[in-house]
């Protein structure tokens, strides 16, 4: 059984957003049209409160970017974005949405960040998307969506760890790339990990 795992496809990292990636509008259509091929689609959604602590605005004197300690965890700062309910927040207006079977909120605890889909970052607590995925008899998932050198990797890295046969389709992704080098890096380290990449062309004629 396979399933399409669509990581933070949110206006917030989309271009206008508060946490914009760049080019990440263009991963939408490939998406919409990679959905009809699994047999499982399910989504995530950074989901953050007001005064979530990964906020820069929550820590005066610091610029976005800047690492703190947070608990005894290293956590990057971020511009505000994906606050609850907001504009920012929901699923991309020419996303797909009719074909997901459920969707995982994620990064809810104020002090606690969340990059992985099935996971904290302190790797605590579930989203409960694991344990969805298997008792949907899910063995293989195939990841895409943003942002690839944070959430994507992540959760692609969790995938594993949890026993999945997990797929990277990698044109279907984009970076935040705040230092140059950061998504090849990812990737490096995905494939390490056993995560295996592909293209969309294994299912979608060019363009
Ligand atoms: C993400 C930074 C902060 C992501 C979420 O979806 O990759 N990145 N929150
Ligand atoms: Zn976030």
């Amino acid at each position: 059984m396979n399933a399409l795992i669509m990581v933070d496809i949110q206006n917030d990292f989309l271009p206008g957003g508060a946490l914009a990636v760049p080019h990440g509008d263009t991963i939408i259509s490939i998406v919409n049209r990679l959905q009809p091929f699994f047999q499982l689609v399910v989504a995530t959604q950074d989901w953050h409160p007001p005064n979530h602590m990964s906020f820069v605005s929550q820590h005066p004197g610091h610029s976005v970017g800047d690492v703190v300690n947070l608990d005894g965890l290293d956590q990057v700062l971020w511009p505000t974005h994906c606050v609850q309910n907001s504009h920012g927040a929901a699923m991309h207006d020419q996303l797909h949405t009719t074909s997901i079977a459920e969707v995982f909120h994620k990064g809810t605890e104020p002090r606690l960040d969340s990059y992985s889909g099935f996971f904290d970052n302190g790797g605590n607590h579930e989203t409960g998307m694991g344990t969805y995925l298997r008792d949907h008899r899910v063995t293989d998932n195939f990841i895409v969506g943003l942002a690839t050198d944070y959430c994507v990797r992540a959760t692609a890295l969790d995938s594993i760890r949890l026993g999945f046969r997990t797929w990277l389709i990698e044109d279907a992704c984009r970076g935040v790339e705040l230092n140059a080098g950061d998504c090849e890096a990812a990737i490096t380290e995905m494939k390490q990990a056993g995560v295996q990449c592909v293209t969309s062309a294994r299912w979608l004629a060019p363009n």
